[in-house]
């Protein structure tokens, strides 16, 4: 038997970098849909890269977009892919509110384009759906903890995109019998979560706080709960949802729900730094009460953490936290990481990272005359 064929779309975004490198290692031949833009969007793959010049390539790139569905057609033709992994999105819950016409056409309509395109060429039999699907779809509060068989109430333009998604997959797979699941994952994160994701934000700015680049950060809705697990853990599920005996629909958690405020104590401890949050809404902050380590630039009493009333969203998901007993039990799933962990992965990552920026500020940079 051949190499088995996978195509995704969103290849440049976090789930896209950890799904390519995971599929590598089993051998797939990998396609991913690129944007074009003006500079360099690939850094999360770029050690993937390959040369094509040479034998035996095994990761390739398209450019595409989810919005062009003739674009699609020809590269799902071209590539005659096994597995499509559906993974670009405008994936950002608050930018949603001031684009939700085209979070409609790409988190939504993109996702119909692909099942339409896997009909009309004649591959329903042949090619594996996966749909990027997600616990916000959960929305307001309707029960927790939140399964496969929990109400919907999406709360932002991106959560009613993807319940158009979600739909369209469970409509295309009883119509036309084709092979196509939702994962429902519930937030993930990691060392490439993109910069102003919640978790990212934080831990990118103890990192600079700790180097003395920067004072303070400013947050939205310290009260906001979430389930968090590491990217790492969640691309495994959503090849094992496409190697299942049966297409379905599944939901991927940890189980455990954080507030952020304790998210932002963790990284905190992290870097030897105690905080407590005092006052309340818009006027919380979080105080600096001990610190192991006197080369910090932070001392005691430092408000590091204040909120920016900016970064509310018009209406928020308050409360999630998964139950993925089903894919514990059917598919013997089970994440790795702990948050802990999670964390030190992501401080350990952001400190050397930072340690690099001051390094070549301060130090390592100097100034060639060429354009001079
Ligand atoms: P990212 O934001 O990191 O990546 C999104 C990807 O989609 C990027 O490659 C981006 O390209 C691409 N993209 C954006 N717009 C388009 C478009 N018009 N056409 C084609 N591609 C496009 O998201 P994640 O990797 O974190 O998430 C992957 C998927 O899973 C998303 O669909 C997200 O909504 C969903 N999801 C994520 C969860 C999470 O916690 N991470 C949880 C549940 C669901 P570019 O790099 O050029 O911007
Ligand atoms: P979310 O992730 O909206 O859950 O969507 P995000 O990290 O943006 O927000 C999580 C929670 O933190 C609160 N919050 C802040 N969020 C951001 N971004 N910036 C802040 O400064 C801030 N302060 C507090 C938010 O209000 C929210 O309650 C992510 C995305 O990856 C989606 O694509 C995915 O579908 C869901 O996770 C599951």
């Amino acid at each position: 038997m051949g190499k088995k064929v996978a195509l995704i779309t969103g290849v440049t975004g976090q789930d896209g970098a950890y799904l390519s490198e995971f599929l590598l290692k089993k051998g797939y031949e990998v396609h991913g849909i690129k944007r074009r833009s003006s500079l360099f969007n690939t850094d999360r793959i770029d050690h993937l890269y390959q040369d094509p010049h040479v034998d035996n390539q095994a990761f390739f790139l398209h450019y595409g977009d989810l919005s062009d569905s003739t674009n699609l057609l020809r590269i799902i033709q071209e590539v005659q892919p096994d597995e499509i992994y559906n993974l670009g999105a405008m994936s950002h819950v608050q930018v949603s509110f001031e684009m939700p016409e085209y979070v409609a056409n790409v988190d939504g309509i993109g996702a119909l384009r692909l099942l339409e395109a896997v009909r009309a060429l004649g591959l329903e039999k042949k090619t594996r759906i996966y749909q990027a699907s997600t616990s916000e779809l959960y929305g307001k509060v309707q029960e927790v903890p939140q399964t496969e068989k929990t109400p919907f109430y999406p709360r932002s333009p991106y959560a009613v995109a993807k319940m158009y998604a979600y739909w369209a997959t469970v409509n295309y797979r009883e119509a036309y019998d084709m092979f196509a699941c939702n994962g429902i994952l519930f937030n993930h994160e990691s060392p490439i979560r993109g910069e102003t994701f919640v978790t990212r934000k934080i831990t990118r700015a103890t990192a600079r706080i700790g180097l003395g680049l920067q004072d303070k950060i400013y947050l939205g809705n310290l009260d906001a709960k979430r389930d968090w697990g590491h990217a790492k853990d969640y691309v495994k599920m959503m090849w094992m949802i496409l190697q299942a005996d049966e297409a379905e629909d599944w939901v991927i958690a940890t189980g455990k729900t954080t507030p952020v405020r304790e998210f932002v104590q963790m990284a905190f401890a992290h870097i030897g730094v105690t905080l407590e949050f005092k006052g309340i809404g818009v006027d919380e902050v979080g105080i600096v009460t001990a610190s192991s380590n006197e080369k910090f630039p932070v001392s005691i009493g430092q408000e590091v953490v204040a909120v920016d009333k900016k970064y509310f969203r018009p209406t928020e998901v308050d409360l999630l936290i998964g139950d993925a007993t089903k894919a514990y039990t059917k598919l013997g799933w089970k994440p790795e990481y702990s948050l802990e962990a999670l964390v030190n992965d992501m401080m350990q990552s952001d400190i050397k990272l930072m340690q690099k920026d001051t390094y070549l500020r301060e130090g390592g940079y100097t100034t060639l005359n060429y354009f001079e």
